[in-house]
This record gives structure tokens, sequence and C-alpha cells, in this order.
């Protein structure tokens, strides 16, 4: 072996070991997380509200006549249809779900801070009318 080869050598050694220690030192600052999706975190950390009342919609009637909640509770209500075409809409809230099938449903957030009776009902055809309603009592 030649004095050149060894020197070729060393230097190739050097050249590898010198690619892997600035690749090394790079790679931790590389992931960056993508800005986006910052608007959805801050919506998961309001307050979780306390408990979850279920509503079952059947042709023509939901199960429960009467919710009460105390003023400023924050409630999951839960619409359950079992039977026909229905939704729930609370007119004074601004909260509806949407249209729901046979055996669907969907979840609402209900609260206020105004004490009163305010009446939620289906919008499907003439279902109000028919006595698909029921009465919010905040207290
Ligand atoms: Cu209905």
């Amino acid at each position: 072996m030649s004095k050149k080869y060894g020197i070729g050598f060393l230097l190739l050694i050097g050249l590898v070991f010198g690619y892997f220690i600035v690749k090394q030192s790079k790679s931790p600052a590389a992931p960056t997380p993508p800005s986006s999706g910052t608007k959805t975190q801050k919506e998961t950390t309001q307050t979780v509200p306390e408990r979850t009342v279920t509503i079952n919609a059947t042709n023509f009637s939901y199960d429960l006549k009467e919710i009460r909640i105390k003023r400023g509770e924050k409630i999951v209500l839960e619409v359950k249809n079992t039977e026909g075409f229905h939704d729930l809409v609370i007119d004074e809230l601004g909260v509806k779900t949407k249209q729901l099938k046979e055996g669907e449903s969907q979840a609402i957030i209900v609260s206020s801070d105004v004490a009163g009776k305010y009446e939620y009902y289906c919008s499907v055809g003439a279902h109000r009318m028919m006595g698909m309603k029921g009465t919010l009592i905040i207290e």
C-alpha cells in the first residue's frame, strides 16, 4: 500500500464522519409542526358539559316532554331517532340537529344564561302540530 492511497483513505473517512455529524446536528430542528389546526384545538379546550341528556324521537313524539337544566349549565343533548325521520330544533337558543334518519343520532350542546321556558320541536313536515314537541325549562 503506498502513502498516496493511505492519505486518500483518511480523507474519505473524514468526509464520511463530517457528513454524519452535520446530519445529526441538523435533524432535531427538522420536524416543524404544520401551522394549521390551531383553530380546532382552541374549540376542544372549552369547558366540558357536566351531563348528557338522551331524548328519543319516534312517530310522532319525543320520549321526554320536559327537560330541566340550571341557568348557565351546559348539557349535551343526545337526540336519538328510533323511528321515522325527525330532527330537534330550539329556535330561541339557535340550536338544531340535522334531519335524522331512523337509527341515527346527533348530540348538540344546550345551555342558556336566561331562565325561562323554551319549546323544542321537530321541524319535519307537520310533526310539530301533531304533538312532536316538548319544553326545555331553564331554572
Ligand atoms: Cu318528526
